[in-house]
Parts: structure tokens; C-alpha cells; sequence
């Protein structure tokens, strides 16, 4: 290589391309991958020590569902197990920490920050016992397992990704291991490959699947671990006493992070630009934590949790049903509506001051939360069924364009009304249906995939919502509800370069025409050039037959709005971010802690740390039995045994601070708006980011009983 060393003398387009610096400003390691790589996660105490025990407590207890203890018989008993120091352990304790072993690892579903850490902190501690271990990477995912499709990770595979974002190193997949014959093919790999371990590293589906994976090898003595991975921070374990175990699974915050920077991004630039609402949907397939947490990061001024949207109860129509001696059961949970009325709330507030701009936060998962959707998918589902049933041709195929479906059901609807008879579209159904969007209802009358099922993930759910907000608030601004407000010192300059007195035109124009308010509001019956021209004449200010003074038009069309959104989309982006600080030492702790499961013989186990809400010093590793964590669920129409997952605890400390605040930070009052600077990710060194808000808060307020005002 050549280096230009003299910048005065030219040289051809070849030779510069071949200089040192070129190759070396575009090379592929940036100072920051340096950085990275380099950086080296604290270990929790425990693990500085050379060797461990597990202690099993009796200190937390679980229910333990029936079937789990019938499918699983022999980690059925596992408990909550500590990592313990040993720093002399006895001769044959020593000699099966430090035996040669194999062990096979598998990243399972979505990528999360923090992966390739699990992968470090696992190798390292496996090398530190006996530098003859041997690390086996599954590739693709489960699919790896099946089809014996590896890669053997070396000290150069690991250190080329330390603290990177990804699960690069040996991708991942969504394949399940949920059959007779493919638990039959992973169990021939693994005993091919002669594990003595099988790490895997998932979600709530997975971790499932680490279970009955460890009761079908436990014969052969392939133990298997499981590791909570997953965005959508909905792994969360706490025993029946409400201790909580497992706060977060890994990645969460990491996304969260990188959420709330993009969305601070918007904050900035909506509040300087000052025209736009920015629609941000963040993903979470079903639970709202990503966005309670990108709520508490950044104080957008708009977002919605689900699962406090599922559990609205509409006291005025319980009341009017009270009334008429009837019950009213569709007054639980928000309709979809609602949910429209009250983001225009919250954008007319707004206006009013001046702020016809601003940011919404919209869970991925909202829809599953919206009762009327969860009805309308289970109502269609039948409909579809039962039309497939009893005629020779498909519902689809019979009414192929939506208006030939939608008349389908607005018989349905008649005849319910006209013969006052049972169906299970009625006009309220219809009705709330046709308020959808022409997309959703088309969305929602598609063919159902292979099971039957509808799939949640194919709706836009922010257009959706949104679709609905600027229906409506179209016909608030035709009302003259919807308004900018306008300043008294702008509305008075505006006046007087024009020669008019602004105390004359004043109470004409405006409701509540007071020279200190802060905003004046056009007067809701000014709702066009016409309806000015009538108010100024039936106030008296000017003649029928006067042109409208031009300062007066200029103020009038001040104050009408325009909506203006940018729809974002946060979920990919996020997910393959390179991990922060606290997913960094997480997932290399999760890594060793594996390790010393793995060492101690445990199976069916989840490694996971205690006290992760609270200062790093107080972290504790710990194993959990998957075996008890488990419940019943509907899957694909029937019931089946799954690890259950945590949805956002309204009752939670996190989401009533959040609740407390979210008025505030609406910010529909004049000044500045409250919008926190998360700033980006980061990931060394503790800094006041070191831990999730909602870990953070929960922590704080575990003392203070829900409800509570006081
Ligand atoms: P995991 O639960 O497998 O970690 O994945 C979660 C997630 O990132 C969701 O937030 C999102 O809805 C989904 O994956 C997207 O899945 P896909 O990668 O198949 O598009």
C-alpha cells in the first residue's frame, strides 16, 4: 500500500484509491467496533470465583399446573436455585465442574441485543473451567438443531462479537420444535454431536420448548437451559408471593433505547418545524412494555397502552343500561372509537395553545386489546365458517369485492332486526363496523390462514387508529371545535399594521375575548369565510355589504389547522441495535451463569438474575424452573402448555407514575413542551440510563399499595 504522504502533489485516480488513508477512512472496523469489542461487561461477584454451587431455596414457590406435572415428571420438581461461590470444592466436585464438555447453542425467534454477549459470557466461563470445552452454534435457529447444521464457535468467533447487536454469528429462525418427529431428529443431533448441553436462547415459545426438550433428553442425560430473550420484555417471573424474579428479558431495554432516541428525534424536530404529527408505531407483537417505556423515556405527548385500553369500563353505558333494567355488556373494554376520541382530545387541546404538532407512541399489539376487534375477528370467523359449512361454495369466492361481503352482513343485520332473531351479526355490529376504514374491514374479512386464525400481525394498526382520529377530527373542525389558538400579541400586531383596532373585532371574532389570555380561539360558529362575514355583521363591526378587512381574513385563517402526520415505524431497527450497557453485562452474566448450571448438572432450568431493577451490585444469578412457570393456553384452537407471558400490570408502580403524568407531558397548556432527552445508546459506564425506567420505577414503588392516592 502507498501513502499520500504530500497533499500538494495530484496523483491518478488508481493511485489514490490505493493509498493507506482511503482504505483505511472506508475499511469495514469503525473506532466504534473497536470500542465495542473491547469493551469488557463486569461479572457479578460470584462469578470472579473459579468455582460454584447451586443452592436450592425454599424460598419461592410456585403454582404448578397439573398438566406441566404430567408432561414434565422429571423437572417437574426443580426449584429456584442460587448461584453459589466454591472456592474449594472437594476433589470429585471439582473434577464435574471441570470435565470435558460439549455444549450445543440455538438463538430461537427475533433477534434481540445482546445475543452474541450470552454467547461470550457462556464460552468464556466454559473455558475458564476447562479450556478443552467445546461451544456448538446451531445456524438458523431450531432448524439447525433438526438438520445437524452447525458451526463450532472459537475464541476468534466470539471476540469478533463481543457486545454486537445481531444474532449475526449464527442467525436465527422461528422454527418450533413442537412434534413427535422433531423432537425425535434434535434428540438424534444431540446425541450425535455428543452434547452434554443444549443452551436455548428464546422466548416465551422457546423456553417452552427448552422444557419438554430437557424431559426428552433427561434419559440421555443432555441437559437443556433455556435463556430469556426477547424485545418484547414480556418474560417476567415472579413466584406466587409476588417476588419478582426475572424482571425483564434481554434486549428490551436496548430496543426501548433505541426507540425513545428516534422518537426524541421527532420530538425535536415536530417542535421546531411545528406542522406535523408523528405517528410512531413500536413494535411488542402483543404486550405494550416497549411502549410504556418509551413513554417514560421520552414523554411523547400522545401513547397508548393497550392493556389499559382493554381494561376501560364505560360507566355511562353501564349506567343507561342500569337504567332501562338491562345489563350492558359491551361497555368493557375501549372500542376503537374511543380510542379515536381520545387522541383528538388530546390534539384539539393542543391546537388551542398553539401546539398543532406533536408525537403519538402506538403499541404494535393495540388491536388485541380492543374488544370490539377480538369480537368482530371471532363473529367473522364464524360467519366465514359457518357460510363454508353449509354451502358448495366458499364464503370468498361467493362475495369476492368487500362491498358484495359487506352487504352479506348487513342482511345478517335485518334480519335480526326485522325477525327480532338470533344472528350473530346484529345492527350494532354492523353499525360499529362500518365506522372502519375500507382497508381494516377488508382486513378483517380476508381469508383466515391455514388454522383458521386471523393474523394480527398483517393490520396497520397506527393507520387504522389513525384513519378514525382524522375522520373525526374533520367533523370537530366543521363543527368549530378543532382551532389553533392565537396569540394575543400576534392576533393584536396583525390588527394594528392593518389599522383596525383589535378591542373592536375582538369579541366578534373570538369565544371569551379577554386582551390577557394568553390564546384566543376563534368562535366555534366561525367555521368558513362565510360564517366570519355573518358574526363581524351580527356583531356590528362591519356593514352586510363590507368586504371582511383583509388583517381580520389573516387571523381567521390562522386558526384553522391543518392536520399534517409522518407515520414511523419502530421494531427492525431497534431489535439490531447494538446492546446497551445494561443488556451488555446482562446477557455476559446470563452467559456465565448458564455455565454454572450447565457445571452443576441442572436441567429445565431458566438462567436468569434477580434484582435486575436494582443497582448492579445487587444483581444475583439464579436458575428457574421452566417446568412451573407454565400454564394452559389457546393455541391454534387448543389448549396446550406454554410459558406464561407477562402483559403490562396496570396496577404496576411504572404504569401509574406513567398515568400520573401523561397529562403533563401531553403538554396542552402554553410554554414548552415536556419532552426528556433520552440521548443515544450507550454502553460503558453506568450513567443514569443504566436500567430500565419501568424496572426502575416498579423498584421504587414496591412498597406502595395500588390505588393508593396518598
Ligand atoms: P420474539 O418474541 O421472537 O423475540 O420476537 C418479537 C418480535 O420482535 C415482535 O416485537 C414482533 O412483533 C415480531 O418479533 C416480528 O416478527 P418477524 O421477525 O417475524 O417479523
Amino acid at each position: 500500500m502507498t501513502k499520500k504522504n504530500d497533499p500538494g502533489i495530484s496523483c491518478s485516480m488508481e493511485e489514490f484509491l490505493g493509498t493507506d488513508e482511503v482504505e483505511s477512512v472506508t475499511s469495514n472496523t469503525s473506532w466504534a467496533l473497536k470500542e465495542r469489542l473491547s469493551f469488557k461487561p463486569p461479572l457479578c461477584d460470584v462469578f470472579r470465583q473459579p468455582f460454584h454451587l447451586l443452592e436450592d431455596t425454599g424460598e419461592f414457590k410456585f403454582h404448578v399446573h397439573p398438566e406441566a406435572r404430567k408432561h414434565l415428571p422429571d423437572i417437574i420438581e426443580n426449584v429456584v436455585q442460587k448461584i453459589a461461590g466454591n472456592e474449594n470444592p472437594e476433589e470429585t466436585a471439582k473434577q464435574q465442574y471441570t470435565k470435558q464438555r460439549n455444549i450445543g447453542i440455538v438463538f430461537s425467534g427475533g433477534p434481540a441485543p445482546g445475543g452474541h454477549n450470552v454467547i461470550a459470557g457462556l464460552y468464556d466461563a466454559m473455558i475458564r473451567a476447562n479450556p478443552d470445552n467445546r461451544l456448538f452454534g446451531f445456524l438458523m435457529g431450531p432448524d439447525g438443531i433438526l438438520e445437524n447444521n452447525y458451526i463450532e464457535i472459537t475464541a476468534d468467533t466470539v471476540d469478533s462479537y463481543r457486545n454486537l447487536g445481531g444474532f449475526g454469528m449464527i442467525k436465527t429462525g422461528r422454527t418450533k420444535i413442537d412434534s413427535p418427529s422433531k423432537m425425535k431428529k434434535a434428540k438424534t443431533t444431540c446425541l450425535t454431536l455428543e452434547l452434554d448441553a443444549l443452551v436455548i436462547v428464546g422466548g416465551d415459545d422457546s423456553n417452552t420448548n427448552a422444557a419438554f426438550l430437557a424431559q426428552e433428553l433427561y434419559q440421555d442425560g443432555v441437559q437443556v437451559i433455556g435463556v430469556p430473550k426477547t424485545i418484547d420484555g414480556d418474560i417476567q417471573v415472579r413466584d406466587v408471593n409476588g417476588n419478582s424474579l426475572c424482571a425483564v428479558s434481554f434486549g428490551f431495554h436496548t430496543a426501548a433505547r433505541a426507540f425513545a432516541h428516534n422518537v426524541n428525534n421527532l420530538c425535536s424536530d415536530c417542535s421546531s418545524d411545528v406542522k406535523y404529527w408523528h405517528i410512531c408505531k413500536v413494535m411488542g407483537r402483543v404486550a405494550s412494555h416497549l411502549a410504556l417505556e418509551v413513554g417514560l423515556q421520552v414523554h411523547p405527548n400522545i401513547t397508548l397502552i393497550g392493556e389499559e385500553l382493554a381494561d376501560f369500563i364505560d360507566q355511562e353505558r353501564i349506567e343507561k343500561a342500569k337504567k332501562e333494567g338491562t345489563t350492558d355488556y359491551t361497555a368493557y373494554g375501549m372500542t376503537l372509537r374511543q380510542v379515536s376520541r381520545l387522541i383528538c382530545d388530546g390534539i384539539v387541546r393542543r391546537a388551542a395553545v398553539g401546539k398543532n404538532y406533536g408525537v403519538i407512541v402506538i403499541p404494535e399489539g393495540l388491536l388485541e386489546f380492543i374488544n370490539e376487534i377480538q369480537v368482530f375477528i371471532i363473529k367473522l370467523n364464524t360467519i366465514i365458517a359457518d357460510y363454508n359449512n353449509t354451502h358448495d361454495t366458499d364464503f370468498h369466492s361467493q362475495f369476492p369485492t368487500l362491498e358484495d361481503k359487506l352487504e352479506y352482513l348487513r342482511q345478517m343485520a335485518r334480519m335480526s332486526r326485522e325477525n327480532r332473531m338470533f344472528t350473530v351479526w346484529n345492527t350494532r355490529d354492523d353499525d360499529l363496523f362500518n365506522v372502519l376504514p375500507d382497508f381494516f374491514q377488508e382486513g378483517l374479512l380476508t381469508e383466515r390462514d391455514s388454522h383458521g386464525n386471523f393474523q394480527f400481525s398483517q393490520m396497520e394498526t397506527d393507520r387504522v387508529v389513525m384513519g378514525l382520529v382524522e375522520d373525526y377530527l374533520k367533523m370537530l373542525a366543521d363543527r368549530g371545535v378543532y382551532k389553533n389558538g392565537i396569540t394575543v400579541e400576534s392576533y393584536r400586531q396583525t390588527m394594528e399594521e392593518g389599522g383596525l383596532d383589535p378591542d373592536l373585532y375582538g369579541p366578534a371574532l373570538f369565544r371569551d375575548y379577554k386582551p390577557d389570555n394568553g390564546f384566543l380561539l376563534v368562535k366555534e360558529s366561525i367555521v368558513s369565510v362565510k360564517t366570519l362575514k355573518q358574526n363581524l355583521v351580527k356583531e356590528e363591526v362591519i356593514d352586510p355589504d363590507e368586504d371582511i378587512p383583509k388583517p381580520v381574513e389573516t387571523i381567521y385563517k390562522q386558526s384553522v389547522p391543518k392536520f399534517k402526520t409522518q407515520y414511523h415505524f419502530y421494531g427492525y431497527d431497534g431489535r439490531g441495535n447494538d446492546p446497551t450497557w445494561f443488556d451488555c453485562t446482562y446477557t455476559y452474566n446470563l452467559g456465565n451463569n448458564v455455565f454454572s448450571l450447565i457445571a452443576n448438572g441442572a436441567t429445565g432450568q431458566m438462567a436468569a438474575i434477580r434484582n435486575l431493577e436494582k443497582e448492579f451490585k445487587d444483581w444475583e444469578p439464579i436458575g428457574l424452573p421452566i417446568g412451573s412457570l407454565m400454564h394452559l393456553e389457546e393455541r391454534m384452537g387448543k389448549l396446550t402448555l406454554v410459558m406464561e407471558r407477562a402483559l403490562v400490570d396496570i396496577q404496576s408502580p411504572a404504569f401509574s407514575v406513567f398515568a400520573a403524568k401523561r397529562d403533563r407531558w401531553l403538554a396542552a397548556t402554553p410554554g414548552e413542551d415536556c419532552y426528556r432527552r433520552p440521548g443515544p445508546i450507550r454502553y460503558a459506564g453506568e450513567s443514569e440510563d443504566a436500567r430500565p425506567i419501568t424496572l426502575i420505577l416498579n423498584d421504587l414503588g414496591s412498597d406502595v399499595r395500588p390505588g393508593d392516592g396518598s
